[in-house]
């Protein structure tokens, strides 16, 4: 069975099988209104992420690079940072390329279904055999506030018109994917007071359409989109609509809403290690002779050269002084890791604590440097004056991008 390897569709597999995403499709057909597309699509990823985008041949280099360095790569994954269907020609080639070296691997998908009914034939006889469609609700009223746009077959379609459409052609795809073997995942984004009480009856339909499994996965508001202001869904309310959705069919528990170029076991990204672009020559220069102050910038980084861990799961900060000459390292400051990453993470007392004992202890720095931090402890810093840079590449270039930041908001 396929999807014993498959790290997303069976929990026992995430530990031992790797998946890598080719982040082909940056064009979206829709728009969320919990979406802000300067970051990958937030229907399978964390808001505040950006993927480098590649051509289909530098993707299939990639795949290339990466199976021979993980040998435990089971799945190759199209999911955006766009819509994978609404870059179609781009997604099928890229898939092409990687067939014709004949490996042993699992393609996967994920989209936002609009384009199902032109494409799900294709899918099918590309031999995909595992596409996820993010279905959020049924019903068009609640649609109507989910989805700000919907482009199709040349026009834009906007409330419950552009809601229907979206309804109708992922049901249509669903159904016609179930038919033809293909294991379809169903994302669902809760939104508190838009979808969640809709849930249950979403995950029920899906079920009667034979659906393998669904995955609830929270809002966390994307800065700069329509839900900005939104409350982020607890994780708590999360497995508790999971529990109660149980009942109905399989949850899936372990998601890490991962990067559109995401690589290596889904507890443990390693997209750094396999960058086909680097980052562009202006991002690397040296701006602190510009800056004409000193900054205070706490990093969060597993080995000291790149900054490759999230803010939650960090022991300790890396503390730079930054100054008209140089990038100084001139403390580490350990901490009590507060988040494990678990897919029961509580909001927990205990874990409240940690999480303001590692506020505290950098509460004299200017910025954080990290490669992810979640939209409340992005604000919970910015209380103490601290703005977060997220960021994925070594530390140098992550604080020179830092100081950018800095000096762009000082301006502001
Ligand atoms: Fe990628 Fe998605 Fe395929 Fe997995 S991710 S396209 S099904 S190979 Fe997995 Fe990542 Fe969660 Fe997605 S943990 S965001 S569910
Ligand atoms: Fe953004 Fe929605 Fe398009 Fe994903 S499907 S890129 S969340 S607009």
């Amino acid at each position: 069975m396929e999807e014993s390897k498959h790290p997303c569709y069976n929990a026992d597999a995430h530990h031992k099988y790797a998946r890598m995403h080719l982040p082909v499709a940056p064009q979206c057909n829709i728009s969320c209104n919990y979406c802000n597309r300067k970051f990958d699509c937030v229907n399978e990823s964390r808001p505040g992420v950006t993927s480098e985008v590649l051509t289909p041949e530098l993707a299939s280099q990639k795949f290339s690079w990466v199976k021979e360095n993980i040998e435990n790569l089971s799945v190759v994954g199209i999911a955006g940072p766009g819509d994978a269907l609404a870059n179609w020609d781009v997604t099928r080639k890229s898939i092409e390329l990687i067939k014709a070296k004949g490996e042993d691997i699992i393609f996967c998908l994920s989209t936002n279904g609009l384009m199902l009914p032109y494409y799900a034939a294709e899918l099918v006889e590309l031999g995909i055999k595992h596409i996820t469609v993010t279905v959020n609700c049924l019903d068009p009223n609640i649609g109507a506030r989910l989805y700000k746009v919907v482009n199709y077959e040349g026009k834009s379609y906007t409330g419950v018109a552009g809601a229907e459409l979206m309804i109708q052609n992922q049901l249509k795809g669903i159904a016609y994917l179930v038919e033809h073997g293909v294991l379809v995942k169903i994302n669902i984004v809760m939104v508190k007071g838009i979808n969640d009480h809709h849930i249950p009856e979403v995950v029920k339909k899906m079920k009667e359409l034979g659906v393998f499994i669904t995955n609830i996965m929270p809002l966390i508001p994307a800065p700069g989109s329509a839900f900005e202001k939104f409350p982020q869904t607890s994780m708590k309310e999360i497995n508790e609509m999971r529990d109660l959705c149980q009942l109905q069919m399989q949850q899936m528990r372990h998601c890490k809403q991962c990067r559109a170029d995401a690589v290596g076991l889904l507890g443990n990204d390693r997209s750094n290690e396999f960058r086909m672009t680097k980052p562009e020559p202006e991002k690397s220069v040296f701006l602190a002779k510009q800056i004409g102050k000193e900054y205070k910038i706490a990093v969060t980084s597993k080995h000291g050269k790149l900054v490759d861990q999230h803010f939650g799961h960090a022991t300790e900060f890396l503390i730079y002084q930054v100054n008209d000459k140089s990038f100084t390292l001139v403390e580490r400051r350990k901490v009590e890791q507060y988040c494990s990453g678990a897919s029961e993470c509580d909001d927990s007392d205990s874990k409240e604590g940690r999480k303001n004992a590692a506020i505290q202890a950098i509460e004299d720095c200017n910025a954080v440097l990290t490669m992810r931090i979640g939209y409340h402890g992005q604000q919970r810093l910015l209380e103490h004056g601290i703005v977060s840079v997220e960021y994925c590449y070594t530390v140098e270039e992550g604080l020179s991008y830092a100081i950018e930041q800095l000096t762009m908001k000082k301006a502001i």
